[in-house]
């Protein structure tokens, strides 16, 4: 790899390399953070960046897409059969563009989208007052209850109380599965429409690991680089009454010029999410969580969304140890540990120095990590929790965490 930009732009590739050995050395536990296939890499490296396609297949604005369209219409139809999608659009260029676009088909300025709460676990673009879609929509969140799940009375007398054009069910930190028709009797009481934003998940349902919301909800939005293991990209599946809206609202409603790379990429991730190897890795993430969850709690952190997890993320509370979420982040982060501080549900603590860390299992389940190396992991991140200011200590955990990752090589060939 690098072979043209050591010759042409060294100190670029030398940066690029140095990231390359922080991801082959680090214990990676960001739950939105996954390493692409080799195969994936190339067809986001390919010359489908140098092409202009605005449009959709069979219907552009530039000619010479011969090519292109059957890239993009092999990713739609892929993505069409994995998670059974009446219509399937591939441009978004991220989770937070795709998300405007579904808010924009739908919705008029000024009407109500009832989503989950952030530190609840719901995601910024659910309707954190921080951004630009909550100056246009009108957000209102519900919350999880003492158990630690959703509050489904309690979002049932929301959207009673506020009548929502529009019901979102998804999250970026919330570690249990969703039960998406007792969202859509809610939804289909009050007249609302619903929309399922499965970013962190989508390769979860992909391999039919958790529940799937795309046959019954109106829209259901995604990344398209996190469990799903594609390249950083947005997907959104529909109803087919919805497509035309969704497809006008993506282009020309908010963006230009698809990224051709991106998708082709996409249709590699794809293509790769439907074989036998990509429905055990999934099995695998959820085992290698749950192990995970189980010994950090023995350990004494306070886990959330009811003690447990379903799916491949953990969020817990470490003020248990007498520490707070952004040191653990920070001392992790010198025995190269990687994972990220978090708020918890109601966190008394800010979002810079919130009580939690959040954390996950699919990209070391990429690496070949099992049961017996979450064990592992669970025991080096306590040890250092434990004496965050004991340097040998820290020097001992990170030595333990180079060794561990020389065990499982990452892009071997490069
Ligand atoms: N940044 C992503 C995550 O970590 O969940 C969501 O946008």
């Amino acid at each position: 790899m690098l072979e043209h930009l050591r010759q042409t732009d060294p100190d670029l590739a030398r940066l690029i390399e140095g990231e390359l050995n922080r991801q082959r050395h680090n214990v990676e536990l960001i739950p939105s953070e996954n390493f692409v296939s080799a195969a994936v890499l190339e067809a986001l490296g390919s010359v489908c960046t140098n092409k202009y396609s605005e449009g959709y297949p069979g219907k552009r604005y530039y000619g010479g897409q011969e090519w292109i369209d059957q890239i993009e219409q092999l990713a739609i139809d892929r993505a069409k059969q994995i998670f059974g999608a009446e219509h399937v659009n591939v441009q978004p260029l991220s989770g937070a563009p795709a998300n405007l676009a579904v808010y924009t088909a739908l919705l008029q300025p000024g009407d109500t989208i009832l989503g989950m709460d952030l530190s609840h676990g719901g995601h910024l673009t659910h309707g954190h007052p921080v951004t630009f879609m909550a100056k246009i929509y009108n957000f209102i969140r519900y919350k999880t209850g003492a158990d630690g799940l959703i509050d489904f009375e309690n979002l049932r007398q929301m959207a009673l109380e506020h009548k929502p054009k529009l019901i979102l069910a998804g999250f970026s930190a919330y570690s249990r599965d969703l039960d998406y028709a007792k969202f859509k009797v809610i939804a289909d009481e009050v007249g609302a429409l619903t929309m399922a934003d499965i970013a962190h998940i989508a390769g979860l349902i992909a391999a039919g690991e958790l529940n799937n919301p795309v046959p019954i909800f109106d829209v259901v939005s995604t990344t398209t680089h996190k469990t799903l293991r594609g390249p950083r990209g947005g997907m959104i599946m529909c109803q087919a009454k919805h497509a035309k809206a969704i497809n006008k609202a993506v282009f020309p409603g908010l963006q230009g010029g698809p990224h051709e790379h991106q998708i082709a990429a996409l249709a590699v991730a794809l293509g790769e999410a439907m074989t036998p190897a990509f429905k055990d890795y999934a099995k695998q993430i959820r085992i290698n969580a749950k192990v995970l969850c189980a010994a950090l709690k023995a350990g004494g952190l306070k886990i959330m969304h009811g003690g447990m997890t379903d799916n491949h993320l953990i969020l817990a509370d470490v003020t248990p140890l007498g520490i707070t979420g952004k040191i653990a982040q920070t001392v992790l982060d010198e025995v190269s540990i990687t994972l990220n501080m978090n708020t918890i549900p109601d966190d008394l603590r800010g979002p810079l120095d919130p009580s939690g860390i959040r954390l996950g299992t699919p990209a070391m389940t990429t690496r070949g990590m099992k049961e017996s190396e979450m064990e592992q992991i669970a025991g080096l991140i306590l040890k250092t929790l434990q004496q965050p200011n004991n340097a040998t200590v820290k020097a001992e955990v990170k030595q333990a965490v180079h060794d561990l990752t020389d065990r499982f090589p990452l892009y071997p060939n490069f």
